[in-house]
């Protein structure tokens, strides 16, 4: 697909939590790096998204389940956990949106309590593309609410990993994305 000035790059929490060793480390989060680093300059608008909560966010518990959506620890904001990858290019044209700063909700998508649609709006923009982690939680709600305010969507597979917990909901958040109008491609596609 070849890239507009009407579309923009989101990168969804490519953190350290999130990558192995992280405390809420995903299988392989860190090997989307180099990936993302290779399409960045084809984009002339990215936003990174960061988780980035309280120390006492409700998803938090000492005894998490996971996938009842609570979560150990992760991405107190200001901690290096929360810092982005060490290796990940942050342009510095770039403009990062924080979320999940309510300690009293939950918030996956980098549309939830932020002003990334009307800042995408104000710039024009029509299309987001979209990677990162995890596939099954951030990845999927940004999607889903970036085709519901009206953005063609477009999701890069090879440059997101999924928690994966339970077993097989990285697979099906690319086919509940799919199935919501979200176009599923691959990083080699972008030019
Ligand atoms: C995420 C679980 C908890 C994510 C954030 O970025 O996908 N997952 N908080
Ligand atoms: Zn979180």
């Amino acid at each position: 697909m070849q890239i507009r000035s009407t579309d923009a790059l989101i990168v969804v929490d490519v953190q350290k939590d999130f990558c192995p060793d992280g405390a809420l480390g995903v299988a392989e989060g860190d090997v989307v790096v180099p990936v993302i680093n290779a399409v960045l300059p084809r984009f002339q608008h990215i936003a990174f998204t960061r988780d980035w909560h309280p120390a006492d966010h409700c998803s938090f518990d000492d005894a998490p389940g996971y996938v009842d959506g609570s979560w150990p620890a992760h991405c107190v904001a200001g901690t290096t956990g929360a810092e982005f990858h060490e290796d990940l290019r942050v342009p510095d044209a770039a403009w990062v949106v924080s979320k999940g700063m309510d300690a009293g909700r939950e918030a996956y998508s980098a549309f939830e309590g932020t002003n990334l649609a009307a800042d995408l709006k104000v710039r024009r923009i029509e299309g987001i593309v979209i990677c990162g982690l995890a596939t099954d939680y951030c990845v999927k709600s940004t999607a889903l609410d970036g085709a519901r305010e009206g953005f063609s969507v477009v999701v890069l597979k090879d440059a997101c990993r999924a928690v994966d917990n339970p077993p097989g909901s990285g697979d099906r958040a690319f086919a509940d994305m799919e199935r919501a109008g979200v176009l599923l491609s691959s990083s080699e596609d972008i030019a």
